[in-house]
């Protein structure tokens, strides 16, 4: 049977300097120790956050290629840095800008003299495998290739798909193969195999596998705007479902604390749009669905 597979739409992002991999490890070998606490450090052979350093990182980028054996004990560890904040002197030198026809719209961290240090960016050895996840709470992110070989697979955020990730988002990624169930069970999966630069688009809880070929780097930055609000508030309303539902969906109570928490910060970041563009049609719609979902989310805190 031929499968035709959809491709993940590319968009253009400006810059100024063309973004490589020494932005990004110059961006993390200059975190601060606080900074370090917060990045997420990933063990892809354990599938499980590790509590590292940057030189850790950058150890498992240059010996991962090499490793013949990866059933040997103790495993080599392959681990990714993500959301690495960028500077002034490394990945914040690129200028990487919001594409034109973003208007109507707010970027995450937004820092107005340099808005490029609204880009994060990660550094993932060859081998890593993320299985299926959601990143945020209701912002759609930019994303740009920077350097190596990577596969993005992507799945809208429709209820189907919503579903299965709501059965599994408190549960261990390592309990069966992940990824391998959403290709064969959700709906409208697209691909972007990236050995070159280039940008593109995770709409809000659009879910992500990535799988990585080669020592690669890549950026991306939170956006909120008018045109994807339906889904974003769509998708916030199922995640306050799954707070309510917490015991039958294997979901603590801290867990729901925490998510719910989590999503009123993203809320926040509606009504900064709301406010930034407050001559746009759809701001009262905006304002109504913050007023709706704060006022059931803050029950749950
Ligand atoms: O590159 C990776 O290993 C994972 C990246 C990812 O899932 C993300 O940036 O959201």
């Amino acid at each position: 049977m031929d499968t035709e597979i959809e491709l993940v739409e590319r968009v253009t992002i400006p810059f100024r300097l063309a973004p490589k991999m020494a932005n990004v490890v110059s961006d993390l070998m200059s975190l601060t120790p606080a900074e370090v606490k917060k990045m997420d450090l990933i063990d892809y052979n354990e599938l499980e956050y590790f509590n590292g350093e940057p030189a850790d990182v950058v150890e498992s980028i240059i010996q991962a290629p090499f490793v013949l054996d990866w059933k040997a004990v103790p495993r080599p560890r392959l681990l990714s840095a993500l959301s690495i904040p960028s500077k002034p002197k490394g990945l914040g030198r690129c200028g990487l800008d919001l594409p034109a026809k973003f208007t109507d719209t707010i970027q995450g961290l937004s820092n107005v003299k340099n808005p490029s240090l609204s880009w994060s960016s990660a550094l993932s050895p060859a081998g890593a495998l993320s299985h299926p996840h959601l990143d945020y709470h209701g912002c759609a992110q930019l994303m740009y290739h920077i350097e190596g070989e990577k596969l993005w697979l992507t799945w809208p955020p429709t209820p189907k798909n919503l579903e299965w990730w709501g059965m599994r988002t408190t549960r261990p990624p390592n309990e069966g193969n992940r990824t391998l169930d959403a290709i064969e069970n959700l709906e409208g999966m697209a691909a972007l195999y990236c050995d070159k630069q280039c940008g593109f688009l995770i709409p809000p809880y659009g879910l992500h596998a990535v799988i990585t070929f080669s020592p690669a780097a890549h950026s991306g930055s939170q956006v909120w705007g008018f045109e994807w609000m339906d889904e974003a508030f769509e998708g916030m309303r199922a995640e306050l479902g799954w707070i309510e539902n917490g015991p039958s969906m294997n979901r603590s109570h801290a867990d729901g604390v925490e998510c719910a928490k989590e999503l009123l910060e993203g809320l926040r970041n509606w009504e900064r749009l709301a406010k930034v563009h407050s001559d746009h049609e759809r701001v009262q719609d905006v304002l109504d669905s913050v007023f709706e979902l704060k006022d059931m989310l803050n029950r749950h805190v």
